[in-house]
């Protein structure tokens, strides 16, 4: 056991805090403000390396550990969940996907321009009658002559309305799991279009879209994976897309404990700072216990991912723990503050908003608990 960072990722953590105290946290109350992602950001990350952290560098990736991915994910988090969101998309749910289930050919195509910047990607599972049983999904795939033709419509995507390419999801059979087959489709292709979904509670500044396929033709090998992995690669996707959400959540953690100590300090009541009364000391004490246990959860999953082994448990148990800790953090960082608090001058109550999302996106709490009761008892919830 050894829970001192190595010099790498002490580099990344400076590299990376500094990265989201100059470049990310100041515009973010504006662009959650009015709803706007900062289409700046992305290359500004990946000229840094921050948007192929864990992709090998013969890939155009950084090839670091998931203790550093998890390490900058965090930062970002602590700085804006909305990037983080963004973030998490690209590299955890695309990039991570295309490295593990895509030929070499197609890592090669999209693996460089994704870490770069130069083309942005989504994930593209939840329908509007198919959330929490992601298998039921109804968007179909049929193969006719020389293409596939893809009908349905996606919702949630984060990256949607923004994104060059698509791993989509479809149904290409009857059987729940089986029937499902990943594919990857160009925003050019024909019949695909997006919507922007808009106000929303928080993540105000992430792009957030329907995708929507209308006979939309892909070309045959734009296949992911086999015909049929779709589930699996859906979940192993989101083995990995959860993982970043709880480590942007530790970020949250982080950034509430921050602001409160600064605030707790500064403000006076009864004659001394509020940091000085037990009951504000208790809140900020138990922030930071919350945080660190969600940190040494993430670092946990990260230690299973940097063996190559599966982490659904590790991983669900850190997703689980770390978005309801900064939604505990995010309401107590609200209270301390109290008036103040609950306006948007100051950034505590944007990290209540996009907090709550976290306990709901890429798997709720629930389906968090019934994941992590499948692993430890061997019976499935859901049959
Ligand atoms: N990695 C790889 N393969 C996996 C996997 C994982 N983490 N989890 C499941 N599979 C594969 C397995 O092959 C499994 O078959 P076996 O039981 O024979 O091993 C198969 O998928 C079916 O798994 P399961 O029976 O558990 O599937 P269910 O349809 O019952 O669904 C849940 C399981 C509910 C856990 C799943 O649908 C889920 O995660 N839902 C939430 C979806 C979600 O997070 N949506 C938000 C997306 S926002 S991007």
């Amino acid at each position: 056991m050894n829970f001192d960072l190595t010099e790498e990722q002490k580099m990344i953590k400076e590299l990376a805090r500094k990265f989201a105290d100059e470049e990310v946290a100041p515009g973010a109350r504006e662009n959650d403000l009015y709803a706007r992602f900062p289409m700046d950001l992305p290359k500004k990350m990946a000229a840094l390396g921050l948007l192929g952290g864990p992709i090998p560098e013969k890939y155009g990736g950084a090839g670091l550990d998931y203790i550093c991915h998890a390490i900058i994910t965090e930062e970002i988090g602590r700085a804006c969940s909305s990037i983080r969101t963004f973030t998490s998309a690209q590299v955890s749910l695309v990039e991570i996907s295309i490295l593990k289930w895509g030929t070499e050919e197609q890592r090669l195509k999209y693996l460089p321009p994704l870490c770069k910047a130069d083309i942005i990607g989504c994930f593209g599972l939840t329908e509007p009658n198919a959330g929490s049983d992601a298998g039921s999904l109804s968007t179909t795939a049929v193969f006719q002559k020389d293409a596939w033709v893809l009908n349905g419509t996606k919702t949630w995507i984060s990256n949607g309305g923004i994104a060059d390419i698509a791993l989509v999801i479809a149904r290409t059979g009857k059987e729940k799991h089986e029937g499902l087959t990943a594919f990857l489709v160009s925003k050019d292709a024909a019949g695909f279009s997006t919507k922007n979904i808009e106000n929303k509670l928080g993540l105000r500044s992430s792009n957030t879209a329907e995708l929507i396929f209308d006979n939309c033709k892909i070309p045959r090998d734009a296949i992911l994976g086999g015909l049929g992995d779709g589930f699996k690669i859906a979940m192993s996707a989101l083995d990995n897309g959860r993982f970043s959400v709880a480590a942007g959540c530790v970020g949250i953690g982080q950034a509430c404990i921050d602001a409160c100590i600064k605030y707790a300090k500064e403000r006076i009541q009864f004659g001394k700072p509020i940091g000085n009364f037990q009951l504000v000391q208790d809140m900020i004490a138990k922030m930071v216990v919350d945080t660190e246990a969600a940190r040494m959860l993430v670092y946990k999953a990260a230690y299973v991912k940097n063996k190559g082994l599966k982490s659904t448990l590790e991983t669900s148990i850190a997703k689980y723990f770390a978005s309801e800790m900064a939604m505990r953090a995010a309401t107590d960082a609200v209270q301390i503050h109290g008036g103040y608090g609950y306006s948007n001058e100051l950034p505590v109550e944007r990290y209540f908003r996009d907090a709550k999302c976290a306990t709901i996106y890429e798997g709720t709490s629930q389906i968090q608990k019934l994941i992590i009761g499948r692993e430890v008892l061997g019976l499935k919830a859901f049959e």
